[in-house]
């Protein structure tokens, strides 16, 4: 009887050709119903004697079954993946099915433009949060509590704890990443803090959040020679012209001084105004050197230590560069202006490929 069942079920497993068929044969032998599963159910009600002889037959024909199902779900995995492999086919030499889809913000671009240059003149970008306190984004700049430059910046405060020190607000200006790295860091310090900042103001060319690039230098015997040059580089590098000047203008920031405003040297040509010549100015940046007292807020000695700092809008930087006219356009998300401005995510800015290429 388990004779006949066990050739009965291993000719039907032989006879299986596909793991559908088999797994039938393995549910009809072994599921909850199957015939082997029933037999093996009748242990139960037999007598001692009768189970010594029908166990070990029983479980032999549940091995047989077992391990013959297994040899034949090998065979048969092995002949599918085979097929699987004989008919797909793949040209590795087709180009890819669907357009790229996503590109790099020009902002992005142009920060990562500008983290390039500054790398290479050995500076580290540094980051800080967006949510920052009174102190470390108005008072350690040399801007006390009634300070009228604080009406200058036309600040986000959160409700909480006005008047205090320790009132909460949406950072005006990167300078406090500056600030928090002066009070963690010994100098020599070569940082730039590029980021959004927030000021509540909003029209044709001002957006309620912009972005900022920021450079902080702090070391021994650091002169506005050092400012110059730097920018200047930096200029230079960014819109890949090695005609320019940078024109200092006398200004005034409470944490700069002295301070300056920086006009670059343009030139018409057909219409549109490009970087390079001295046909006329366009203001591009701020700086100057650092505050004695800011250095002195941040737990370090003027007396030894000095620096400069600069701050320029990123989202200006971009329009300039790669000729776009309407600043709100930047935040709109609309899919047929990103396609034009925005950059393959593959195309990262080095300087011997050239910053923008
Ligand atoms: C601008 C240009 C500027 C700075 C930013 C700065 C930061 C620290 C100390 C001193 Cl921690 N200065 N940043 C300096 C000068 C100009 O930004 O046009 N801002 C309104």
């Amino acid at each position: 009887m388990t004779d006949t069942l066990q050739a009965d079920l291993l000719s039907a497993i032989d006879a299986a050709t596909s793991l559908d068929a088999l797994e039938a044969v393995r549910v009809g032998a072994l599921g909850k119903s199957g015939s082997v599963t029933a037999l093996l159910k009748t242990l139960g009600g037999m007598s001692p004697d009768e189970r010594q002889v029908q166990g070990p037959l029983l479980n032999g024909l549940r091995e047989a079954v077992t391990a013959a199902l297994a040899a034949r779900k090998a065979v048969l995995e092995t002949a599918a993946l085979d097929a699987k492999l004989a008919n797909e086919k793949l040209d590795m030499t087709l180009p890819v099915a669907d357009a790229p889809r996503g590109s790099i913000h020009p902002i992005s671009q142009v920060m990562d433009e500008l983290a390039e240059i500054f790398a290479d003149l050995g500076f580290a970008v540094a980051g800080g949060p967006e949510i920052e306190d009174d102190w470390h984004n108005f008072t350690a700049l040399n801007i006390p509590p009634e300070h009228p430059a604080r009406a200058m910046h036309d600040t986000f405060y959160f409700p909480d704890q006005a008047g205090s020190e320790k009132r909460m607000l949406l950072r005006t200006h990167t300078s406090p990443v500056q600030i928090r790295t002066m009070m963690t860091q010994e100098p020599p310090i070569r940082i730039i803090a590029p980021g959004r900042v927030y000021r509540s103001d909003s029209d044709a060319t001002h957006t309620p959040m912009f972005h900022q690039v920021e450079g902080l230098v702090i070391d021994r015997d650091i002169t506005m020679g050092h400012l110059r040059w730097t920018l200047e580089t930096m200029v230079k590098a960014f819109f890949e012209v090695d005609d320019v000047t940078l024109q200092f203008r006398p200004s005034f920031f409470p944490f700069t001084e002295p301070s300056v405003e920086i006009d670059v040297g343009c030139s018409w040509s057909g219409g549109t105004l490009s970087i390079g010549g001295s046909e006329s100015w366009l203001e591009i940046l701020g700086g100057g050197m650092v505050h004695p007292r800011v250095i002195a807020n941040c737990g370090l000695d003027p007396e030894v230590w000095q620096g400069f700092a600069f701050g320029v809008g990123i989202d200006r930087l971009a329009m300039l560069k790669y000729g776009m006219n309407d600043l709100r356009a930047f935040f709109d998300a609309d899919l047929r202006w990103l396609n034009h401005y925005g950059f393959r995510a593959l195309d990262v800015p080095t300087l011997s490929g050239g910053v923008g290429a």
